[in-house]
């Protein structure tokens, strides 16, 4: 095919693919078979590797995923990310009615939406082209994830009607519940934990770091709110008209309602509803429809006033409590746990139940026997609310909490004011090993996605790792032929699985590759207490490398900027312990960063530049403190003397060779003192 050819055909495949991509997914109204659509898919990705200076920016190929990325960008939003004021009753809907009514002097017209459980992203059209899709975040910034958002079809890559003004939208990303269960099911498969809910489920999607991998969980999105103006537009739901048109996915259950009676109505009738819809809602959004109207309600700190969410009552049921275990949490925090008789609730059946901790237990007075309230809220693990005494057995005596670990048998400690029974044994309590090593691996962390949650069980079960640096020494023997066993469950045989090949490479190539991680995330890494990102970036910035921050005293940790006492005692402590200080060793010799960069060491001054030092022997700093002097003051450190060296400094203790061959090379040998006096 000739150029030219190629560029109109890439063009016209370009639209009808997405043509077909927009009725399929927004529109429900599918317009070709899978086989045709997937043959045209193909043509069109030939043609842009054959022609790839043809290919469109908002190509519909990009949606199975681009090239994989180490880190999302930080990116900060335009317009703030607010989130909703909830309530719980109709009364709670009326308060907000009156607040609003008596702000603008006269009743107001609501639209009614389903609230979308999922994970908040703001999309940016520049040119038609949608340039950044950007997570909630902290409302104020977020993480960068287009070329994941990329890969949901339902998002459109260009604007329809030719639209080309700068335009933001936000939404919700979600995964709907069969997506969900047939994820779940493969994760099981292959060993990994199955995520807890789909919300769960869509946040931990939309992180990957593989958009190949994202393009494969079928998620999906509802957009409805624009925070800017729009021509022509007055009322929200105007808005959600205009914005449909330019081909988002906009949902068909939204109500204009002309008072509160309608907005109960709707209220209602999703209570009901929701339980057919294919994804999870979690309430009902109210908001003012005039759009002059909400800018003169504006918003307070974090939410709207024009806005509210009422969230759905938790579904209840009754059932017998018939015993009490405790978990030992990754932190080491101890749950107690129903064991309830099995009930049905909300689509499933429960047979556990949270206790949440001593100080819950005594207030809900509730005992073995007792027949008690279960609900389920948003979380993993659904809780016990109350007791119904009347049908309280004459047997039934309070239970009291346990006093040693479950997992180590270490006794259990309670600090004065918190509700949290611990377990002490950090570093040999099973699930806190586990705990510690799952913060390593992760993302912000040593960022070693080829390990999870279920890979890191499996190690530990089979007793190849105990503690982080046990990671490095891992290798292709004692990797391959690992086996899980997952145990048999209600109509299904028990499984045997083991790594693959593949995986097993995936795994060590991870490792090999997080020894480049910088010193910063490393000192963060080591999950010392109160050592979060932040704290974890001072102190590289401060100490330069682990050696000064390990010989560091209570008087300078204080002095860094950020750093208070409670931090300080816990980095104090943490180095105090033998064991600590021997993984350290350890992760040193297995070359990980314990220093930052000789680039990031601030250049004090550059007076000592074009010299080269050889440090040997006992000093009053230590030797990596020294060194750091000297690169700080722009010299350089080599490790063996020769001709080209211009210096070498002398410790106590230092072998008489090194002063032979300094002697005989003409070098200077010079003190500690010395070189004080060279950088004053
Ligand atoms: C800046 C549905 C959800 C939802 C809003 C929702 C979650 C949040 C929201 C969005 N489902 N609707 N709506 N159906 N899960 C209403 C909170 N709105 C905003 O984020 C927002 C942002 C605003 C006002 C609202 O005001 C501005 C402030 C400064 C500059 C520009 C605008």
């Amino acid at each position: 095919m000739n150029r030219e050819a190629a560029k109109q055909k890439i063009q016209e495949l370009s639209k009808e693919i997405e043509e077909h991509n927009y009725a399929y997914y927004v529109l429900a109204q599918p317009t070709i078979s899978d086989y045709e659509f997937d043959q045209k898919l193909k043509e069109l990705q030939k043609l842009e590797q054959d022609f790839p200076q043809y290919k469109l920016p908002d190509s519909p190929t990009d949606r199975v995923g681009g090239e994989p990325t180490n880190d999302f960008p930080t990116v900060k939003h335009k317009y703030p990310m607010l989130s909703l004021g909830n309530s719980y009753s109709l009364d709670e809907i009326r308060d907000f009615d009156n607040r609003v009514q008596k702000a603008v002097g006269h009743p107001v017209e609501y639209v009614c939406e389903l609230k979308y459980d999922g994970l908040s992203i703001s999309l940016t059209y520049e040119n038609g082209l949608l340039v950044r899709a950007v997570t909630r975040g902290d409302g104020t910034q977020g993480d960068d994830v287009t070329y994941n958002v990329k890969t949901i079809k339902s998002i459109p890559l260009s604007l329809r009607e030719g639209y080309s003004e700068a335009l933001e939208i936000r939404g919700e990303v979600y995964l709907p519940h069969k997506a969900f269960q047939e994820l779940n099911e493969a994760r099981e498969e292959i060993g990994e934990n199955s995520f807890a809910n789909p919300r769960n489920a869509a946040a931990g999607s939309l992180k990957m770091l593989d958009p190949k991998e994202v393009a494969k969980r079928k998620l999906d999105a509802f957009l409805y709110y624009i925070p800017h103006e729009l021509p022509g537009v007055s009322t929200h739901y105007e808005a959600l008209k205009f914005v449909r048109k330019l081909g988002f996915k906009i949902s068909n259950n939204i109500a204009v309602c002309n008072n509160l009676n309608e907005v109960f109505e709707f209220i209602n009738d999703w209570d009901i509803g929701r339980k057919t819809l294919p994804f999870d809602i979690d309430g009902i959004v109210i908001k003012v429809n005039d759009l002059h109207l909400q800018k003169e309600l504006g918003f307070t700190a974090k939410t709207p006033r024009w806005a509210i969410a009422y969230k759905f009552k938790a579904e209840q049921a009754e059932t017998i409590l018939e015993s009490i275990d405790y978990q030992v949490g990754r932190t080491g925090a101890v749950t107690p746990v129903a064991n309830l008789k099995p009930v049905p609730l909300a689509g499933t059946t429960v047979k556990r139940a949270s206790l949440h901790n001593a100080d819950v237990m005594a207030q809900l007075d509730v005992r073995i026997g007792d027949t008690v309230y279960v609900e389920k809220g948003g979380e993993i693990i659904p809780k016990i609310v109350g007791v119904n005494l009347n049908l309280r057995p004459d047997y039934a005596v309070p239970s009291d909490f346990i006093k040693t670990c479950p997992e180590c048998g270490t006794p259990l400690v309670r600090t004065e004011g918190e509700a949290a029974h611990y377990c002490p044994n950090e570093d040999h309590c099973p699930p806190q090993i586990k705990g510690k090593l799952e913060h390593f691996i992760s993302r912000k962390a040593m960022n070693i996605d080829s390990l999870g949650e279920g890979k890191i069980k499996m190690l530990y079960d089979n007793q190849l790792v105990a503690d982080i640096a046990d990671l490095y020494e891992l290798n292709v023997e004692n990797l391959t032929g690992l086996e899980r066993i997952i145990p048999a469950e209600e109509g299904k045989k028990e499984k045997k699985i083991s790594f693959r090949e593949k995986t097993v490479q995936k795994i060590l190539s991870g490792i090999e590759q997080s020894r480049e991680v910088p010193f910063a995330r490393v000192l963060y890494a080591l999950g010392i207490r109160f050592v979060g990102e932040t704290v974890a970036k001072k102190l590289a910035e401060y100490f330069k490398n682990i050696d000064n921050l390990m010989n560091a005293s209570l008087e300078t940790l204080i002095s860094v900027d950020e750093i208070g006492e409670k931090i300080a005692a816990s980095i104090l402590e943490y180095f105090s312990r033998d064991e600590h200080i021997k993984i350290i060793q350890r992760l040193k010799e297995n070359g990980l960063q314990m220093e930052i960069p000789v680039s990031e060491k601030a250049l004090v001054s550059n007076i000592l530049e074009g010299q080269s030092f050889v440090v040997s022997g006992v000093f009053s700093r230590s030797r990596d403190e020294l060194k750091n002097l000297i690169e700080q003051f722009g010299g350089r450190n080599v490790s063996a003397l020769s001709a080209q060296t211009n210096y070498l400094i002398a410790g106590d203790n230092m072998g008489p060779a090194k002063k032979l061959k300094a002697e005989k090379l003409n070098i200077p040998i010079i003190s500690e003192k010395d070189f004080e006096k060279m950088i004053q």
